[in-house]
């Protein structure tokens, strides 16, 4: 008998790929060999070159379980201070999200608290929001700063984001959203705000390595096209990938903004303009859609789900995790509600927070269940896709495998 070559193989699998252009790629009655953290076989069972036994170290048969790869969350503000559970009551009471904000509180609130809270203190308060993502199945989460609106305060958030992706052994990129308010010591400073953003916070954070890419609130309540632009200049002389919060609340224009420098997603998408598809569909920029935060702000407008689909502009789906607009933690939880309230089919949704949301944050190597992919992958306690986006609430996961280790058993 030859040496086993990989280190563990699982049999008998219904595997969501998500490899191809349309549905979930299924494989039944499916095996996936894994490797040094990578898929190093994947097919049929019948199709295995020789004994189960004499190929790997360890052999499971998943008894039909479902496997997908890791969910990747790609939009994010995980890391905060404090709550704004006060702020749902006065929503429930009639206020807007925008009266409440010009009225001093929204993201200003957070920013206090963020503020004046220590790291070991940010990293307490969101570490059980990450380990939740996590145990629900996510695997690469995506983390913005835009809290601290300081320097000192924004590195504080992107060092506890860095951390968490240590300490919890998954991935985390960062988004540096310095241009998510205006800081109330800045109410009269605009132009003195974007520049301190511009020339000094975003240069120094990405000499620190903290910065991923580059992300805006670009909204009445949040910068102009022009602001927006400046910093995207920014970005483009550090090398960095932009990233949009585009239309949320009004059109703005600012999907087209974000794909004229070939950004990797424009987000939220409600007020989106057909003219703006079309500038994602040649760029390629994915629309990353929020139902967490059309959910939560009672939003009627629905994104334009047949223009995205006639244009083939890919979607993905996040979790937009936020004390204000979408105390979500839960991404499988954001897939089913984008079929309930968007009319995803199921595939689309699952598409969303797999295959599209690894593209959303450029990160090619994931987000499939291919040879050579890394190894994160979710064993989940159910047969079929659709299960994962019909079940509201509980807890479906068997396994969660991270570069090949597993991190819940
Ligand atoms: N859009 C959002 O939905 C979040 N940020 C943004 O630009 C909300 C952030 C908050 O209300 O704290
Ligand atoms: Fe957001």
């Amino acid at each position: 008998m030859s040496e086993p070559r990989w280190d563990r193989l699982l049999l008998n699998a219904t595997l969501a790929t998500f490899v191809g252009d349309a549905a979930c790629g299924l494989i039944e009655h499916g095996a996936i060999a894994l490797h040094h953290g990578r898929v190093a076989w994947i097919g049929h069972m019948d199709a295995l070159p020789a004994a189960p036994n004499e190929l790997a170290l360890t052999v499971e048969s998943l008894d039909a379980a479902l496997v997908t790869p890791g969910l990747i969350d790609c939009h994010t503000h995980l890391v905060f201070g404090s709550d704004r559970a006060q702020e749902f009551d006065l929503r429930l009471n009639g206020a807007s999200y925008e009266e409440i904000a010009r009225a001093g509180g929204g993201i200003v609130s957070t920013v206090n608290a963020t503020r004046t809270a220590s790291e070991e203190q940010l990293f307490a308060q969101s570490l059980p929001r990450a380990q939740a993502l996590l145990a629900d199945g996510v695997t690469t989460l995506e983390i913005k700063s835009g809290y601290g609106l300081e320097l000192e305060s924004e590195r504080r958030m992107l060092r506890v984001a860095r951390r968490l992706g240590r300490e919890l052994g998954i991935t985390v990129r960062t988004s540096f959203l310095g241009l998510h308010a205006l800081p109330p010591e800045y109410q009269d400073k605009r132009a003195d705000y974007v520049a301190l953003v511009c020339d000094e916070m975003l240069p120094a954070l990405v000499a620190e390595g903290l910065v991923d890419a580059v992300d805006a609130f670009c909204e009445g309540i949040g910068f102009t096209r022009e602001e927006t632009r400046r910093l995207f200049e920014c970005a483009k002389q550090l090398g960095l990938p932009v990233k949009l919060h585009a239309e949320q609340l009004s059109d703005l224009d600012g999907a087209a903004l974000v794909a004229e420098y070939g950004g990797l997603s424009a987000d939220h998408l409600e007020y989106l303009s057909e003219s703006g598809i079309k500038a994602m569909a040649t760029a390629g920029t994915v629309a990353v859609l929020l139902p967490g935060a059309f959910y939560a702000l009672r939003e009627t407008k629905l994104p334009p789900i047949a223009l995205l689909r006639e244009h083939r502009v890919p979607i993905a789906i996040a979790t937009d995790c936020n004390p204000g607009t979408s105390p979500l933690l839960s991404l499988r939880m954001a897939a089913g509600m984008a079929c309930t309230l968007f009319r995803l089919t199921h595939e689309e949704a699952l598409r969303g927070v797999t295959v599209n949301a690894a593209r959303a944050l450029g990160c090619h190597d994931r987000g499939t269940l291919a040879v050579g992919q890394r190894a994160d992958l979710v064993v989940w306690k159910a047969k079929r896709p659709a299960e994962l986006c019909y079940w509201i609430g509980g807890s479906l996961v068997r396994e969660v495998c991270v570069g090949g280790e597993s991190v819940t058993s």
